[in-house]
């Protein structure tokens, strides 16, 4: 560990933690106002089955713009715009500004938009928020879990034929794999969801809404902020933050300690 991130007690983090929740619902506010005219947006698309808009950018310039003014010396990734690189010890905010674009986009009620903090490669903060559900869910190191301010608890579901487990698919893994996860889920009797917005589906993890969450590949927009929030609600999750995870991203599993064995080999990675 860092003698920088040693430094950031929970004391620390939490002003961070507190203007990252207040940039979000910022952000979340926007993305509500683009959400009542999405049908006047123009659609773009960046690969297949991936799109972006006018309401991406603007919620990250908008997210962006507010961080920068109350940080100026921190650098920011985000998936529309900013990839700027962080030196030893400086701070990285991480953003994801519609995540979920495709469910915004058809009118599916779950987007969120991800706000994280890195610091060394670590994220250390991590906000996410439900606009439609009017929720953030916020976390930080050594300060645990909450969503609009009460403490959450992940489920304590003890068996995979009782689960009800998350798993995200896109362009950027191979089919085999995620049908084969699919399968192996399935076969063990557990209920599988698709949402479409990992950041959602990560924090219904914490919460206990669902038992797990997998996806073969996400981009650390996806997870940077996730994965903060469900570590420090109790959940176990695999080393994606490691290696070259900001510039290439990963797989990414998550679910409570008493079923995170499982989830993981049925993920198969
Ligand atoms: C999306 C994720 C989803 C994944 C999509 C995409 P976006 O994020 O939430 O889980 O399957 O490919 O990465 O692009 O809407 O921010």
């Amino acid at each position: 560990m860092s003698e920088t991130r040693r430094l950031l007690s929970p004391d620390r983090l939490r002003p961070w933690m507190d203007a990252a929740i207040e940039v979000a619902t910022l952000g979340g506010a926007r993305a509500l106002q683009w959400w009542h005219k999405r049908a006047t947006l123009t659609v773009e698309q960046k690969g297949k089955n991936d799109w972006v808009s006018e309401a991406d950018r603007d919620v990250e310039r908008t997210v962006v713009a507010e961080l920068r003014r109350r940080f100026p010396g921190a650098a920011f990734l985000g998936e529309e715009g900013a990839k700027e690189q962080a030196g030893p010890g400086q701070l990285l905010w991480v953003i994801d500004p519609i995540d979920g674009t495709t469910n915004f986009l058809r009118g599916m009620p779950l987007f969120a938009v991800s706000v994280a903090a890195v610091v060394d490669g670590e994220p250390v903060v991590g906000v996410i928020r439900l606009p439609l559900q009017a929720e953030t869910f916020a976390a930080a190191r050594g300060v645990p879990t909450t969503v609009n301010g009460a403490p959450v608890s992940p489920s304590k579901v003890s068996h995979l034929d009782e689960a009800v487990v998350a798993l995200g698919s896109n362009r950027k893994s191979e089919p085999g794999p995620v049908s084969a996860s699919y399968a192996r889920l399935i076969e063990q009797g557990v209920e599988v969801r698709r949402l479409g917005s990992a950041c959602a589906a990560t924090c219904f993890v914490a919460c206990g809404r669902v038992d797990g969450y997998l996806e073969q590949h996400l981009s650390p927009w996806d997870v940077a902020a996730g994965l903060v929030i469900v570590e420090e609600a109790g959940v176990r999750a695999n080393d994606y933050a490691s290696g070259t995870w900001l510039s290439s991203g990963g797989p990414w599993v998550c679910a409570p300690p008493q079923l995170f064995e499982g989830v993981r080999q049925a993920a198969g990675f």
